[in-house]
């Protein structure tokens, strides 16, 4: 049947995934925010319900002060013998390690460290033995993938590093997979950078140290000669393979949506793609239609489920809702959910600190969205944020100062910042409706004062970008608060919360 992609929308980088009990089970990158490392269910590799995040304890890591795309990089999931493991880097500070769980549902055990560098680290299990591999440089510099043996149960490592694939010759060698398919062991690598460049390449060999032979036909997935008048899909690498009971193959990898056709950007994030693999008599395979991922193609899947609809409001997500998201770390003292809404209370960090503000988020999903929500309360700040990094988020907020409201338009694009429209409510309005429409160009905030919808302006979703702002996160929506003298008793107050995201359609 026909299925569309991305599988994933929205801010859901560095996919992994692989088959446990008949289901499959995904996680993704979470760089700064908490909790971290989302994790996904599905039963056909379309439908994906998350179940939990990996992180949930700062035990497991650290992310105080982590700066914007840092913190967590892309994580592999692996199942062996009744057990999940999750392994990946804290780029901050150079370590990788993997966690474990043998319920998925349940809490995941405290961070165990392997003393091999690179990013991307990934696990294979044969015969005993727990293989680790992460990219690196050779001695020349160039990118390699290195691998070694490890103790399962204390990472220790068991043999030397060393080094088992240069790749293909592309730049940023990164994202090891190794897998044991037939007669071959095949080992896969994203190269090109994750950017309009990336793809997805492969070579085996017959032991799992190699030695390993290319593709001839390298790259197996990419998208980068597709210009944007041809694709709006771009960015296609970083690939694990996955294979259904009766041996079908598909590669779930990253992309995006990029927006302007000929001085491209992406907003959203890295999303999730679903790739068929076709498998040739020599035992090599191509993958897509020609070696390239559209928003609709066809696969041997039967995945008839309803559409994952991205709607939030605050009756679709309760007080315990996987979706939230924070910002490096969560003070639960100052999250309140009531009967109508949400309390935040702020503290004294702003949306322009590489710290903690309190910060209710999720992600975009969809260009095309409608926002509703009512803000009132006593904070001195609060409202919603379209945020990227500190550097680059647009803010909508009531701000209270001498006994006077406003609804306040901040915009804040790299170096430059400007309260674009600061609007007095009437003597005794003291909560106002805010209201956001997007499409792929623009935001456009409105504020209800005095009984009328009142619009205080644009803004370009260009300057949310990674093209713009840098980085490897996507566009997150947050209710927020500021307290900057931290008082007890000061609340920003959410309600009647309506975020419709209209499903994007390949044209
Ligand atoms: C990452 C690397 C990548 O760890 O982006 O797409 C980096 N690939 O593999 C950050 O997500």
């Amino acid at each position: 049947m026909k299925i569309s992609n991305p599988v994933l929308r929205g801010f859901y980088p560095d996919p992994s995934v692989c088959r446990a009990n008949d289901k499959y089970y995904m996680v993704c990158s979470s760089f700064e925010y908490f909790p971290g490392v989302p994790l996904f269910e599905s039963e056909d590799l379309v439908h994906w319900t998350q179940i939990g995040h990996c992180l949930t304890r700062s035990t497991q890591v650290d992310l105080e002060r982590i700066n914007s795309s840092g913190g967590v990089f892309a994580p592999t999931i692996r199942y062996h013998e009744g057990r999940f493991y999750m392994v990946t880097t804290n780029d901050t500070y150079h370590k990788n390690f993997y966690v474990y769980t043998d319920d998925i549902y349940g809490e995941w055990s405290e961070p165990i460290f392997v003393d091999q560098g690179g990013i991307d680290p990934s696990l294979f299990f044969e015969d005993g033995k727990a293989y680790f591999m992460s990219n690196g440089s050779d001695e020349d510099g160039n990118g390699c993938i290195f691998q070694c043996e490890i103790n399962i149960a204390t990472g220790e490592r068991l043999t030397e590093s060393k080094p088992i694939w240069k790749g293909n010759g592309g730049r940023y060698l990164e994202s090891p997979h190794l897998y044991h398919i037939g007669d071959w062991y095949y080992i896969t690598a994203a190269e090109g950078g994750t950017e309009y460049g990336h793809m997805i390449t492969y070579a085996r060999g017959k032991s799992p140290y190699g030695p390993f032979e290319s593709y001839p036909l390298n790259p197996v997935v990419t998208n980068r000669d597709l210009g944007g008048h041809q694709s709006r899909i771009q960015g296609i690498g970083h690939g694990d393979l996955v294979q259904t009971e009766d041996g079908t193959t598909f590669i779930v990898c990253l992309g995006f949506r990029q927006e302007g056709m000929w001085m491209p950007f992406h907003h959203l994030g890295r999303e999730v793609f679903l790739v068929p693999v076709q498998w040739q008599q020599d035992g090599w395979f191509t993958a897509g239609v020609n070696g390239k991922v559209e928003a609709e193609m066809e696969m041997n899947l039967n995945a008839s489920g309803e559409d994952t609809c991205y709607d939030v409001s605050f009756e679709k997500l309760g007080a315990d809702s996987l979706r939230w998201c924070h910002l490096r770390a969560y003070d639960q003292a100052n999250y309140q959910f009531t009967e109508q809404g949400a309390k935040l209370r702020g503290n004294h960090f702003t949306l322009d600190d590489v710290d903690a503000p309190t910060f209710l988020g999720v992600r975009q999903s969809e260009f095309d969205t409608t926002l509703d929500v009512t803000v009132g309360g006593n904070s001195q700040e609060a409202g919603v944020t379209f945020y990227l990094c500190e550097d680059h988020h647009y803010d909508l907020y009531l701000a209270q100062a001498d006994g006077v409201c406003r609804a306040e338009l901040r915009l804040t694009t790299g170096d430059a910042q400007c309260v674009k429209t600061s609007v007095p409510l009437e003597q005794g309005q003291q909560e106002v409706k805010l209201h956001v429409e997007s499409d792929s160009e623009f935001y456009t905030f409105f504020a209800e004062i005095a009984g009328e919808k009142k619009e205080l302006g644009k803004a370009r979703t260009k300057y949310l970008s990674s093209e713009v702002a840098g980085g490897f996160t996507g566009t997150v929506m947050a209710m927020y608060a500021v307290n900057p003298e931290e008082k007890e008793d000061a609340w920003g107050e959410f309600t009647g919360l309506k975020w419709t995201m209209k499903k994007w359609v390949d044209n």
